[in-house]
């Protein structure tokens, strides 16, 4: 038996919603009111309906392919989901499989050497508890009620547990369609159980959170195989520093020590050249510079020896399509056979719109991942969640400070969640 939650103002709403979608098949089960009529604000109830699988209309059927099997991006892009409301099905689904939903989204157990057998809590500690989560959950509600006195068309659909996350997310510059989108799946997909306290609802948002911006994870190096990353995007943004940290990461950081390789394409001002030049002398790399386009092949040939080939290129505002025409123009005359990983650089602090902006001028040169720099430097974390959201590219690299090498990451959307939830903590990196 397939177990569906609706919602709806009233009951009978809620029940036409439902036969509108199911039809006349299924069981009513459970009757909750989940917010009262108040404050303006139209009340909620939720109504739970069983039906037999196969009684279900042939159109409401939706894939049930299990989260591990669903094609990523890329073959070696994993942890790439795009169907969200896919995502939280199955997640509703495995999450009614335990006995109580609830006490799987608590906080875990603390681990203990010398085991203590708990002793059973009382019925009336118990009531006690639930009430003071309650009284937690409304005083949160009336915070958040100066946060915003123009309810907007969602919030006024939202129930009071979810007014905090929903405040959070807001506030940390995510996109107001996206979010609402977000928050649409989490209502329509969250088991009814779980929506009893904020802190179970938090606990579902980040699992949805989790798996709205594709991250991609590092591809480990084949024998035999070269890897060639170029990384572009405006002045500023940290793409040599980066370039840097990542040469220092394949060459000696990590377990097993490549041979790196570097091209410059930016030769216009001298300092830049210089800048990494010193890295390159630091580390003891072959570096080549490329001027004119047609010398982009032979760079790459000459240092065919190596394991990694990292490309830095010349800065340039996102308005500046010269510069991207000549980019284009080197990824162009590769008559090489390596493939170009072209990884766009952004800085974690300018806002959504104009990420977008920078991501659609530079897309020209066919974007593969992108790296975001100096999070040490920003508040919220929400455009980053739009921008990969929206443009569905995986997140690879994350730049978390100046020091080199030390300030870079391999994205990940634990890291993420954590920071647009309580902040950039570098130790959590
Ligand atoms: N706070 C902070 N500064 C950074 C980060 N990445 C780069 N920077 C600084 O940003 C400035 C520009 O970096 P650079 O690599 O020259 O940028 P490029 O023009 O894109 O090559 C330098 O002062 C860097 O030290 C970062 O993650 N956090
Ligand atoms: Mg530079």
């Amino acid at each position: 038996m397939k177990i569906l939650t609706f919602t709806g103002a009233t009951p009978s709403a809620a029940l036409k919603k439902a036969k509108l979608e199911i039809g006349d098949e299924g069981m009513l089960i459970e009757t909750k009111e989940v917010r009262k009529k108040s404050f303006g604000k139209e009340g909620l109830y939720e109504i739970i309906i069983g039906i037999e699988e196969d009684m279900l209309p042939s159109n409401y059927k939706k894939s049930s392919i299990p989260l591990s099997e669903q094609r990523p991006l890329k073959q070696e892009s994993e942890d790439v989901l795009f169907d969200l409301s896919n995502a939280a099905e199955q997640i509703a689904k495995v999450s009614r499989v335990t006995d109580d939903p609830i006490a799987q989204y608590m906080v875990p157990p603390r681990q203990s050497h010398t085991p203590v057998t708990p002793l059973p809590e009382p019925r009336e500690l118990k009531e006690i508890k639930s009430e003071i989560n309650k009284l937690t959950d409304k005083v949160k509600i009336i915070q958040n009620m100066f946060w915003d006195e123009k309810s907007p068309d969602i919030e006024s659909q939202i129930p009071s547990e979810f007014a905090e996350i929903y405040r959070l997310a807001s506030q940390s510059g995510m996109n107001k369609k996206h979010l609402d989108e977000l928050m649409k799946i989490t209502l329509e997909h969250m088991p009814f159980k779980m929506r009893e306290n904020s802190v179970t609802v938090k606990r579902y948002f980040q699992t949805i959170l989790r798996k709205m911006v594709p991250i991609r994870r590092e591809p480990l190096l084949k024998i035999g195989t070269k890897k060639v990353i170029m990384l572009v995007g405006p002045t500023g943004v940290g793409k040599t520093t980066s370039i840097a940290k990542l040469a220092a990461r394949y060459s000696f950081l990590m377990q097993k020590k490549y041979k790196v390789g570097l091209v410059v394409l930016d030769t216009y001002r001298i300092g830049a050249v210089e800048q990494l030049m010193q890295y390159a002398r630091m580390m003891k790399l072959g570096i080549e510079t490329v001027v004119d386009p047609p010398e982009f092949t032979s760079a790459l040939d000459s240092l065919r020896y190596c394991d990694y080939i990292l490309i830095d290129t010349m800065g340039s505002s996102p308005y500046d399509k010269g510069k991207i025409e000549k980019i284009h123009e080197c990824l162009n005359n590769n008559s090489t056979e390596f493939e170009v990983e072209v990884v766009l650089v952004m800085p974690s602090s300018i806002k959504y719109e104009d990420l977008k902006v920078t991501y659609d001028n530079f897309s020209t040169l066919g974007v593969d991942s992108l790296m975001f720099t100096k999070l040490d430097e920003t508040m919220g974390f929400g455009n980053i969640f739009s921008l990969g959201y929206e443009i569905k590219k995986p997140i690879a690299y994350f730049s978390v400070g100046q020091e080199v090498p030390e300030d870079l990451v391999c994205a990940s959307s634990d890291f993420l969640v954590e920071c647009l939830l309580n902040g950039f903590n570098r130790s959590k990196a």
